[in-house]
């Protein structure tokens, strides 16, 4: 059901898709399939929320939005296994990650909003400058299917923490905990209008939204090449937008690297989610003098990670989200293998026994013997393979890390704190972390370069992106 102004709704062409599950590859539900006129009606809600929402005592709101984060807490269980079962990703990394950060996401930005000040600059002795944030209107929210609530609430919550009000659109493959999400909006009692999700296909509802003219700004998580229809339509039409779009992210292990600390960590930032998280470290570069132990090691370890039923509390790797997504990977594989790369372990689909034996399953696999221009080490895979290449100076080593179009993140692993900094100076990734991956810190702006997204999101950056400023100045 759709949620528009403050009801659960059919979508008024009574039109629905069918929500498979991918471990088990069948429909276990439907989703509304709405359109431009669902899209209207919602805007027409937000905008009539508008005025009340953002004349609320920024503490009101934030109160709001906290007892939405308490009611998360609450059904943790009930929204990871929804999560689970809607990604395929393992029901305890759910559990541990997703809906974890999904109240956390909310609590940051309802109490953050209450510190965002203003600001006032004295000209001399001449002049007084103060600058306002105001909200700026009815914004758009569109996400993903890998990080299904974390990514949903990651938009919306510095939107309606900053005063806006919503019309959102969850992927149409992971559409459940964006619905139950609304229950918790009714029983939290968010006004109505405030937050609105409409369910549906990108092309369709998507881009319904990106073009209402009522709409003034978007928000949005996914492919590079999505992301590109988006900023066509919604430029002309000097719309804000905040685009968090792939990453093709570089891991680099120095011989002075902490080994075990290196290689274990590299394990979860190569394979957590099934490799479907945009800021994953898809291509590793091992210093050539211990690249062997490296690699002998790394294949060993993801060679025992268990690939299975992602309602299990031991599987380590659940299934992709769709089959059209795990042909897509498994096509990757075959280029690598074309291109001259050597599969050490994985490259296969995997039959599971019992109720996922339909399922969407790939083995975590390590590729060898591949250039760092080659298609493989070029494009987004999005799925549980990386390749590993050696490198013998801090040169060529960035230079392999910056030669693709993306620049979301990257990782570096040394013990030398001047190589960390030389080395993070140079990489042109919006990210970088040292000796960690995905540590996170929700005060720091989050984004990428190059092809991998336009603007940050995150910490004060989201805040302002979700409002005008105004500088008024007063002749003294
Ligand atoms: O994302 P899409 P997909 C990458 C990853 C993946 C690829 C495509 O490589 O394989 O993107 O994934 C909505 N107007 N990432 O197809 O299509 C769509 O309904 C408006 C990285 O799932 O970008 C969904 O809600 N909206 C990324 C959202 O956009 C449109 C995470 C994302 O869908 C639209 C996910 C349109 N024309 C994928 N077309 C990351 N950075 O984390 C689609 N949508």
């Amino acid at each position: 059901m759709n949620y528009i102004n403050g009801e659960l709704i059919e979508p008024r062409a009574k039109s629905f898709l069918e929500n498979i599950n991918p471990a088990e590859g069948k429909p276990y539900s439907l989703v509304p399939d709405s359109d431009a006129e669902d899209i209207q009606l919602a805007t027409e809600a937000a905008q009539r929320a508008f005025d009340g929402w953002s004349a609320m005592p920024v503490e009101k709101r934030s109160a709001t939005l906290q007892k939405i984060a308490d009611l998360i807490d609450r059904d943790l269980d009930q929204l990871a296994l929804a999560e689970s079962t809607d990604q395929g990703k393992p029901v305890k990394l759910a559990k541990a990650v997703d809906i974890p950060r999904a109240s956390a996401n909310m609590r940051f930005f309802a109490t953050g909003a209450i510190h965002f000040a203003s600001e006032a600059h004295i000209t001399g002795h001449e002049a007084i400058n103060y600058t306002t944030h105001t909200p700026v209107g009815v914004v758009g929210c569109i996400s993903p299917w890998n990080l299904p609530l974390y990514l949903f609430t990651w938009k919306i919550a510095p939107a309606l923490a900053a005063g806006c009000t919503v019309v959102a659109k969850p992927s149409e493959l992971t559409p459940m905990t964006a619905f139950l999400f609304s229950k918790l909006c009714i029983e939290a009692g968010l006004p109505k209008g405030v937050l609105n999700i409409v369910h549906g296909v990108g092309p369709k509802a998507g881009q319904a939204i990106v073009e209402h003219p009522d709409i003034v700004a978007i928000s949005f998580t996914g492919g590079t090449v999505t992301g590109k229809k988006i900023a066509t339509t919604a430029a002309p039409m000097f719309k804000k937008l905040s685009l968090e779009l792939g990453g093709k992210n570089p891991n680099i292990v120095f011989a002075d690297c902490d080994f075990e600390q290196a290689l274990h960590t590299s394990i979860q930032s190569s394979f957590s989610n099934q490799g479907e998280i945009c800021l994953c470290g898809s291509r590793i570069f091992v210093e050539r003098t211990i690249y062997d132990r490296f690699v002998k090691e790394f294949v060993s370890r993801t060679a025992k990670l268990t690939v299975g039923d992602p309602h299990d509390e031991q599987t380590k790797i659940g299934a992709l989200v769709s089959e059209a997504h795990m042909h897509k990977v498994l096509s990757y594989v075959e280029l690598a293998r074309q291109e001259g790369g050597k599969v050490l372990t994985g490259g296969r689909q995997v039959k599971i026994d019992g109720r996922c034996t339909n399922g969407y399953f790939v083995e975590p696999t390590v590729i060898t013997g591949l250039g760092h221009m080659c298609r493989t080490n070029q494009e987004e895979i999005f799925g549980p393979v990386v390749t590993i290449m050696p490198f013998d100076t801090e040169d060529e080593v960035i230079n392999y890390a910056n030669s693709t179009g993306y620049g979301l993140s990257a990782t570096i692993w040394t013990e030398n704190l001047k190589r960390a900094h030389r080395v993070a100076a140079q990489l042109k990734s919006g990210i970088i972390w040292v000796n960690c991956w995905l540590f996170r810190d929700l005060r720091t702006p989050f984004g990428g370069m190059k092809q991998s997204g336009v603007g940050r999101e995150g910490g004060w950056e989201a805040l302002r992106f979700f409002t005008e400023a105004k500088n008024v100045c007063i002749k003294i």
